[in-house]
């Protein structure tokens, strides 16, 4: 199948605007083929993000207020770079596969995009993501096209003693160790078993695109489930090694440090981020005829559902809309009815397929971290109904 921008999934759930709706479709043109409906109006949330104090790192992020499209697309999807954007040609860029391998190999992006082709619909979201006021909107949902990587992994041959799959980007920017100041490589280590998942793919398309400068081309990896730092881009090399990587990004930042008590005794445990976790947030209020509804997005995890809370009422079942594969992220709504004016909070909660609860911003689990990473607490929004 080739993927287009607009899915089957964005036509489903604009269906139900019926024959005025087909007929505005056949007028407009692709651009406009999916308005929302004519009336409904978006209630800009109160707590808007805070300025951006790092623009060339978190280069772009998804304004939840304007989320009306279940794939994200590019001009609106996050991007995230630590180091400056490096310049590749498909002419000279080559993908190197190399270190305890039987056969090492050099690859063009003609021999990746020969073999065979898989594509997963998978939700990235950055481990930093709504960690502070200015970032609540590093995450976004996309078709990926490309190759898996066990089967390379199989040709290359892995060999004893090999345990750890290290990839490299291509950027690099200076770091200091103790006195001294290198450059280092974006780079990201990941278990032989964990690379050799059939889901972990080398990846040169988005949404039935080239992949673009900022997303990585002309080639990343996409490990669906992990969080946005496993996703190499302007990837180079893939090493095989026998001991774990250590690089900046997996043992010194993207680190998360939690206190524990283990018998009694205190301890700070150290963990690099890798899996993605259960999270839900609230997108928008939206009005239309005088009634107003909630829409917002969850992710992370199989879903079984998600609950909203407005002010201090009860929790109230969220109706699920859109979703798609074990990767990407549901849709869901709530019907609010006709509040009263003035100022109101929104929460939302998901519930995984597991039983487990997206925890409340008390949790145990969260005020036990000290880093800011992995922050999936349950995400707050103030409106003001006029
Ligand atoms: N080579 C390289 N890959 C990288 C990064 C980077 O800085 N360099 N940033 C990572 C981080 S922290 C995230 S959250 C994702 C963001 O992917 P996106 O910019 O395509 O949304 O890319 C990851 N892959
Ligand atoms: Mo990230």
């Amino acid at each position: 199948m080739t993927p287009t921008p607009i899915s089957r999934r964005t036509l489903l759930k604009h269906g139900g605007v019926g024959l005025a709706g087909l007929s505005v479709l056949r007028v407009a043109g692709p651009a406009h083929a999916f308005p929302l409906a004519q009336d409904a109006i978006v209630i800009p949330w109160l707590d808007q993000p805070e300025p951006n104090p790092v623009p060339e790192v978190i280069v772009r992020q998804l304004d939840w207020e304007e989320l009306d499209s279940w794939l994200t697309p590019v001009d609106q999807f996050f991007v995230i770079k630590h180091f400056d954007l490096p310049e590749l040609n498909e002419r000279d860029w080559r993908l190197e596969i190399g270190g305890l391998v039987a056969r090492p190999m050099t690859l063009t992006l003609a021999d990746l995009k020969a073999r065979e082709r898989q594509e997963v619909t998978f939700t990235l979201e950055c481990s930093g993501n709504s960690a502070f006021p200015f970032n609540k909107g590093l995450v976004g949902n996309a078709i990926w096209a490309g190759t898996p990587l066990a089967s390379l992994l199989d040709e290359a041959g892995v060999q004893e003693p090999g345990s750890e799959v290290v990839f490299w980007g291509a950027d690099a920017g200076e770091q200091t160790w103790r006195e001294m100041t290198i450059t280092e490589h974006f780079a990201r280590g990941m278990s032989v078993s964990d690379a050799r998942d059939t889901n972990t793919m080398l990846v040169f398309e988005m949404n039935g695109e080239p992949l673009p400068p900022l997303h990585g081309f002309p080639l990343r990896l996409i490990a669906p489930g992990w969080y946005g730092v496993a996703n190499v881009k302007w990837l180079r090399r893939i090493e095989v090694l026998d001991r774990r990587y250590m690089g900046h990004f997996m043992a010194r930042d993207y680190v998360t440090i939690r206190e524990e008590e283990h018998d009694g005794e205190t301890v700070w445990t150290f963990t690099t981020v890798s899996r993605a976790r259960l999270k839900s947030a609230p997108a928008k209020v939206t009005r239309q005829g005088g009634r107003y509804r909630i829409m917002g997005a969850a992710w992370g995890a199989p879903l079984s559902g998600v609950e909203v809370q407005i002010d201090e009422e009860p929790w109230q079942s969220a109706t699920l809309t859109e979703e798609g594969g074990e990767f990407a992220w549901t849709f869901w709504t709530v019907d609010w009815g006709t509040p009263s004016p003035g100022e109101h909070s929104v929460t939302s909660r998901a519930t995984a397929a597991s039983g487990e609860v997206q925890p409340a911003p008390d949790d145990p689990l969260l005020t036990a971290k000290s880093t800011f990473w992995e922050s999936n607490g349950q995400i707050t929004r103030q409106v003001r109904i006029p």
